[in-house]
């Protein structure tokens, strides 16, 4: 008894002293790639196809996927900072992926290896990372993919889950990356695919929070960070105030001129107290107002892909003129879709996906029914062309203007 104890403890203590050396060894080979700045090996099993997604900006969406079997998805995404137009006549220096607010999509299948390869162009040297809604593991993502001016990482996640998911800059501080533009969403198709449609689009919803920086700014990539601003500063003014009447005159006046366009900047504060400047559709007031109208035919059927960024407001999306055939809630896309259904809920960091028929023409007026936040921006258009069909819309008077009510053209 006492032999084979011993030998068990011997045999005990050479496996520990075996397995220590090794761990050293480990420890070692990695302190040495880490000083080297190499990348490590890792072993995977990758299936067999690859491809390189296609991705597209908002609001157009990638083509179903139509292969039966997973595949490793290539996925390139750049973090930059831009100056765009937040409204007409007035600048806002975005932080973005690919120079787009919101980002590109991303259409995979349940089941494949997202590859990422993540860079950074921000001139600044801030770090930005991506958190995927749609993989299992530490931070989404974001410890792995984070990158700073210059640099590359690529790492591979395994898609579990069917549904719709945002993506997101998780670095510090996470609520600025957010709020100034870094998201997306990426579909995760189940094994069948989904029902077929006619046309499908990409909305997503966010806020942004701004004040007016004093004198107008030229438009210059990189400049004016909040972590580059003396902490002690106070706010250069107040919360840059929304629109307030119907010919839009505080804009009017505020926007443009002989200035040039207004310069706004992120605030920090007005984010913390959860106000607002702007709450917009695809990352601008009025981009799918007139000619950026959404496109349909009477007959068709569509589907919208509707993500909510936040940072702090959940949406209540409703599309004036029609009701939803198929709400697939929260972007659930296993259990049967909600049936006719008026307005869904939409929380900061998820996505809803909606679907319906047309069956009368005009222009159906998206918005968040927080109804006061589409004088902020949350309004769009999907504009139907056709026949009319008086069996389901008619009237025998002609149609009343509604000058200035903003969600009817
Ligand atoms: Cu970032």
């Amino acid at each position: 008894m006492k032999i084979r104890m011993l030998i068990k403890r011997s045999t005990f203590l050479f496996t520990a002293v075996i397995i220590s050396f090794f761990i050293s060894s480990l420890a070692l080979a990695e302190e040495k790639a880490e000083e080297k700045g190499e990348v490590k090996k890792v072993h995977i099993k990758l299936p067999a196809l690859r491809e390189k997604a296609i991705t597209t900006f908002a609001p157009e969406v990638p083509p179903p996927i139509t292969r039966k079997q997973p595949a490793v998805v290539e996925v390139h995404l750049n973090s930059s900072v831009k100056t765009m137009e937040i409204k007409t006549g007035i600048n806002y220096t975005f932080w973005t992926f690919d120079e787009h607010v919101p980002g590109p999509f991303i259409r995979a299948r349940v089941g494949d290896t997202l590859e990422i390869h993540h860079t950074n162009s921000d001139a600044s040297g801030m770090p930005h990372n991506v958190d995927f809604h749609a993989v299992t593991g530490p931070g989404g993502g974001a410890p792995v993919t984070t990158v700073v001016k210059g640099e590359e990482r690529v790492a591979w996640f395994k898609l579990l889950h069917p549904g719709l998911y945002v993506y997101h800059c998780a670095a510090p501080p996470v609520m600025d990356h957010i709020a100034n533009g870094m998201y997306g969403l990426i579909l995760v198709e189940p094994e069948k695919g989904l029902p077929k449609v006619d046309r499908e689009f990409y909305v997503f919803q966010s806020e942004f929070y701004t004040k007016k920086i004093a004198q107008a700014a030229p438009a210059v990539e990189g400049h004016q960070h909040h972590m580059e601003s003396d902490p002690n500063a106070l706010p250069t003014n107040a919360a840059f105030p929304p629109a307030k009447s119907e010919d839009d005159a505080f804009w009017g006046e505020e926007a443009g001129g002989s200035a040039g366009p207004t310069q706004l900047e992120f605030s920090h504060e007005e984010g913390l107290a959860e106000h607002p400047t702007f709450v917009v559709f695809n990352g601008q007031y009025g981009k799918h107002l007139g000619e950026g109208s959404l496109k349909a035919k009477v007959g068709e059927r569509v589907r919208i892909f509707f993500g909510n960024g936040g940072p702090n407001l959940i949406a209540s999306f409703h599309v004036i003129g029609e009701i939803f055939d198929n709400v697939y809630r929260e972007a659930d896309l296993i259990s049967p879709p909600g049936r006719s259904i008026q307005t869904t809920l939409v929380p900061p960091g998820g996505a809803t996906v909606v679907e319906f028929g047309l069956e009368v023409p005009g222009d159906f007026t998206l918005v968040d029914h927080a109804i006061f936040r589409v004088e902020k921006g949350a309004v769009g258009f999907l504009h139907v062309d056709g026949e009319p069909n008086h069996n389901i819309y008619v009237s025998d008077q002609d149609t009343t203007p509604c000058k200035g009510c903003l969600v009817h053209p």
